[in-house]
């Protein structure tokens, strides 16, 4: 069984983290994403502040291992989700789409482990300075916000730039995607895509078939002239978007387009005009299966795959 540092820090049997994914990731996510030994998350991205408390106290009922909240700090109410995971006792904290300097000394205060999601290699560092203890790395084949790197050429150099622990993230699906990002350094891996078809996760079952049905070039970027990416499975909404950044659109009408677009997928079922967030492997996902399946599944053939090389080294 593959056992990396990621295990140690937070005290869980597998090296998974389970993706933040806004409007996604609650309780029943989190809590089947920790009992099956990874480390679940529930996403504090665009939620009511109090919905995360609840569901922090929701998820400390449906398991007793740790879990963690995410915090994406474009969310206007990023300070107070901040204050409520002190408050309620949260033990570990990852966040996405900022900086997250200004909370470091809080969090720590609180005895709270701090990983902070990074895109490239000076925002890794300034947070091992900070004080994260572990830093997770996502490259462009992420779904949702993403950086302009690729998982393949960022982790190796955020490794070599750090000492503390790196978890690669983006384009990792299944065991070989856990074995090619251990090659690359990392003690351990964050996963959202396939998290989307677990049948814990209480999303529309619309978005967990388009899922299933994606194909590998099904997914592109928009909102590039934003300034803050996103990663979709192509529909009617991502080609509107493409058509305003031909047209070289304002701001205001992207934001316009944009909004309420990510529930519309994730409650309403609406593929077509919601955003449908999801990673470019994507295409590998074939069917629902509980969290624990996923995750026993992947470990399973990580150490097959790793084990098959080893025999091979003249
Ligand atoms: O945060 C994510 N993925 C997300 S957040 C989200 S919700 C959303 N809704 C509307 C618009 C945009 C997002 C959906 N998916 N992943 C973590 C991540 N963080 N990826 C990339 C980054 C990142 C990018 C730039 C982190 C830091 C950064 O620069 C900060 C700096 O100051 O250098």
């Amino acid at each position: 069984m593959l056992k990396l540092k990621l295990c140690e820090i937070l005290g869980i049997k597998f090296p998974i983290i389970q993706g933040g994914m806004a409007w996604i990731a609650d309780s029943s996510l989190a809590s089947a994403v920790s009992n099956a030994g990874g480390l679940g998350l529930i996403a504090g991205a665009n939620a009511d502040a109090e919905w995360v408390r609840q569901e922090i106290r929701k998820a400390k009922e449906m398991t007793d291992k740790p879990f963690g909240v995410n915090i994406m700090l474009l969310s206007s109410n990023a300070e107070e989700i901040a204050r409520i995971v002190c408050e309620e006792g949260v033990k570990v904290v990852t966040t996405g789409a900022g900086n997250p300097g200004k909370y470091m000394d809080m969090w720590k205060k609180h005895g709270i482990k701090v990983i902070p999601v990074v895109a490239s290699v000076a925002l890794a560092i300034r947070m091992e300075r900070a004080g994260a203890d572990a830093v997770v790395v996502e490259g462009c084949e992420a779904g949702g916000h993403i950086g302009e790197l690729t998982t393949m050429t960022l982790v190796p150099q955020v490794v070599d730039a750090v000492n503390i622990p790196v978890i690669a993230a983006g384009g990792i699906g299944d065991g070989r995607g856990i074995a090619a990002a251990v090659m690359l350094g990392a003690e351990g891996v964050q996963v959202g895509t396939r998290f989307l078809v677990a049948k814990e996760c209480n999303i529309h079952q619309n978005y967990k078939d388009r899922v299933i049905k994606a194909k590998d070039i099904d997914t592109v970027v928009t909102g590039r002239v934003t300034g803050h990416p996103v990663r979709v499975i192509k529909n009617k909404l991502s080609r509107q978007f493409q058509l305003l950044e031909k047209e070289g659109a304002s701001l205001e009408s992207y934001n316009e387009l944009g909004r309420g677009a990510l529930p519309k997928a994730v409650k309403d079922g609406d593929i077509e005009f919601g955003s449908v967030m999801a990673g470019q492997i994507a295409g590998l996902i074939k069917k629902e299966q509980s969290c624990f399946e996923i995750i026993s599944e992947m470990f399973d053939e990580a150490d097959t795959v790793i084990k098959t090389l080893i025999p091979r080294i003249e």
